[in-house]
């Protein structure tokens, strides 16, 4: 039984070079997320991904009182995961931060289409352990892996296919060191076996 998921998190047109709230080097886990997704699909393990999906008006933009320039606005180009990620057919794709007042920087903020959690897609699934990749090291992916971890699902963190937006120096490592003392396992794709 695989019981190994792939989570995606946010590989968005607006958090790499040239998007509204870019990552450097955000572009840079692409590669590495694609041969991980030809990993789990010959294993014949799911494939994750979530996405920020804004309305225009959210108190998670700096206009509105928040930290933030506006980014992925639902349906918008900067929305969009980044053009060269090679999704699966079968993908499921969860959808976070769409209430007019929410952050939801983790991905069990997130939903399914149909308004299934994350957490449940996982469960039916019978998926215990999380590989995990994407933008921002220190937002997203580090509030999605701390929240795996208290949801006690097993998470391996791609580190090599993570990059962060380090609002101030050192906070992606930082964060990175917070997830491994609360139980995550950083890892490279070519350390890993998907079962
Ligand atoms: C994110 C800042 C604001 C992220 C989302 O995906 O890490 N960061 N919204
Ligand atoms: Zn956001």
């Amino acid at each position: 039984m695989v019981d190994t998921a792939l989570l995606i998190v946010d590989v968005q047109n607006d958090f790499c070079p040239g998007g509204a709230l870019p990552v450097p080097e955000g572009d840079k886990v692409v590669p590495v997320l694609n041969r991980a997704i030809d990993r789990f699909r010959q294993a014949g393990a799911p494939v994750i991904a979530s996405r920020d999906w804004h309305p225009e008006k959210s108190t998670h933009f700096a206009a509105y009182g928040g930290q933030w320039p506006v980014h992925c606005v639902q349906n918008t180009e900067g929305a969009a995961f980044h053009p060269d990620l090679r999704l699966p057919d079968d993908v499921i794709i969860v959808s976070k931060g769409m209430g007019e007042n929410e952050d939801a920087y983790s991905a069990f903020d997130a939903r399914t289409e149909d308004g299934t959690p994350l957490e449940s897609v996982l469960k039916a699934k019978g998926v215990k352990r999380l590989v995990v990749g994407g933008l921002a090291t220190d937002y997203c992916v580090r509030a999605s892996v701390l929240g795996a971890l208290e949801r006690g699902f097993e998470v391996l963190v791609l580190r090599d296919a993570v990059r962060g937006v380090d609002v101030q120096p050192g906070d992606s490592e930082k964060a990175l060191a917070e997830m491994q003392s609360k139980g995550a396992k950083l890892v490279t794709l070519e350390e890993i076996s998907v079962q």
